[in-house]
């Protein structure tokens, strides 16, 4: 039997300076009002820098550099110069990718391995695959020769830093739009160390500007009258606010918003493979995934051994160090996130009290400092139940049972989101049926929680609305 030792990435690739200022045409400046926010290590709650807060008037200025950037250099600039700095930047993305990696860890909480193997080469991948845009929108469908839109304006989560960034950059730099991009309070790092990468890849000033902050600052950037488009990613309490915000204005807006994703099991389904999809569907990510499969549908008829094959699986989760490459499941992003967990948890447990259904945690060794929540399933859960309709955004499972193909349906869709869905089954007759009655924008057919830039990804219902990936993703940036 091999034991494995632990085998932790090394910090020391990784240059976390003490403080950091605002990214404003090109570099970078301090706050007008000298204010800054700590971020701290959600695994240690070691703080790791003072960032600077962004105020109205630094919001200002930041777009400002956007607008000047916009009208003298890049809506000029040919659509294949403007790739050649696309391409420059998905290179470099790469070259640093150890560093960023680590840096995405420490500052989100996630596995390395996941920051590695699919954050950061999927931030690249954007990068390159918008890069072979700037130069072929005249073929994109949109007219021969589509305008881009001007500044745009874009606030991001924390669940996925560097992904984020560049699903709202990249399109819009290949549109010839330029940016103003607030990341999340608690994950700023990797941000402004892409500031420093647009610096290296000489990037025309005032092309993108990264301004940190919270909640006031991205209200600034969305209402700020010299943004001509807003695209946000999160919650779908703060997407409603913005939607009203941009009303009657003539901003153009994309929401990316909340999900409560069904993830369907037939009885015909690979069971092995349907366990792994499962768990990578709700753990992945701590389950900090918008589209996370949080609901598991279940054949009845195959709902014990099912459930009894997942606790096994889960058993086998390792809970902890996010530097350390044989972790599964890292830290919660924050304190806040971890309190609206357990207050869901123990909602599910007292709703579930009395019933056949039962609230269940692997054993696990938590870590005594940080924020750590075990994996944990549901069972027995019904549809009246607040855990089957509320989005927890944790290492949470719901599980349902359903009889029909026709009631898995029913059940998948009897949600107030629509983003994503997973179907399990043998029969491809079956994945079509499914598939065309589900509301949900991306569903996947024998896997989960998989994305390719080629591909449009958004939502239903309160989920939002407009895509990003694919061709589609240009559409939210041309005129
Ligand atoms: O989101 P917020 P929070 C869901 C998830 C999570 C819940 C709360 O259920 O538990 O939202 O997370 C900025 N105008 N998702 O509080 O507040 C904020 O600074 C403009 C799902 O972190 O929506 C940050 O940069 N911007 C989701 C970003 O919005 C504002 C990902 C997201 O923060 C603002 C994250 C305002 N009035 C959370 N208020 C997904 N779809 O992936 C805050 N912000």
């Amino acid at each position: 039997m091999f034991d494995y030792a632990p085998a932790p990435e090394s910090r020391a690739v990784v240059d976390i300076r003490s403080s950091y200022g605002l990214f404003i045409g090109g570099e970078f400046v301090d706050p007008a009002q000298g204010r800054s926010f700590k971020t701290i290590s959600p695994a240690t709650e070691e703080v790791l820098a003072e960032v600077a807060e962004a105020s109205e008037a630094d919001v200002d200025r930041a777009v400002a550099a956007a607008r000047r950037a916009y009208t003298r250099v890049w809506s000029k600039m040919s659509g294949r110069e403007r790739g050649k700095y696309l391409f420059r930047i998905a290179r470099i993305l790469q070259e640093r990718s150890r560093e960023l990696a680590v840096l995405e860890s420490i500052d989100n909480g996630k596995p390395i391995r996941e920051s590695r193997d699919v954050d950061v080469p999927l931030a690249a991948a954007h990068f390159f695959y918008y890069a072979g845009w700037a130069d072929k929108l005249g073929h994109a469908g949109f007219g021969d020769d589509p305008q881009p839109l001007g500044v745009a304006g874009q606030v991001i989560p924390w669940n996925f830093p560097l992904m984020m960034l560049a699903w709202k950059i990249a399109p819009a730099l290949a549109t010839g739009n330029t940016v103003v991009l607030k990341p999340a309070e608690t994950t700023p790092l990797t941000a402004l160390l892409f500031a420093e990468i647009c610096q290296q890849a000489d990037l025309p000033p005032g092309v993108v500007n990264i301004v940190t902050g919270a909640g006031d600052t991205g209200r600034a950037v969305v209402a700020h009258p010299d943004v001509d488009k807003v695209a946000f990613t999160g919650s779908t309490e703060v997407g409603r606010s913005i939607a009203k915000t941009v009303a009657g204005t003539e901003k153009r807006v994309t929401l990316e918003l909340g999900g409560k994703a069904a993830n369907i099991v037939f009885d015909d389904a690979p069971v092995d493979q349907a366990v792994e999809g499962i768990v990578n569907g709700i753990f992945f990510n701590q389950g900090h995934v918008c589209c996370a499969g949080s609901r598991l549908l279940v054949q009845e008829s195959i709902a014990e051994e099912l459930l009894e094959r997942l606790k096994r699986r889960m058993a086998t989760l390792r809970v902890g160090d996010p530097l350390d490459k044989n972790t599964d499941v890292g830290a919660i992003n924050s304190a806040e996130q971890l309190a609206k967990i357990r207050e869901l948890a123990d909602v599910g447990e007292t709703e579930l009290a009395g019933g056949p259904g039962e609230r269940w945690s692997p054993p696990c060794d938590l870590p005594g400092t940080g924020f750590w929540f075990p994996p944990t399933v549901f069972t027995g859960v019904t549809q009246a139940h607040r855990i089957a309709r509320e989005e927890i955004f944790g290492p949470v499972l719901s599980v349902l049972t359903f009889r029909t193909p026709a009631e898995a349906v029913e059940k998948a869709n009897n949600s107030p989101f629509g983003l994503s869905a997973g179907i399990w089954t043998d029969k491809g007759s079956r994945i079509l049926w499914v598939a065309n009655q589900l509301r949900a924008g991306v569903v996947w057919a024998n896997t989960f929680n998989k994305f390719d830039p080629t591909s449009p990804f958004g939502g239903y219902k309160e989920s939002g609305y407009g895509r990003e990936g694919g061709r589609h993703g240009l559409e939210g940036y041309i005129r």
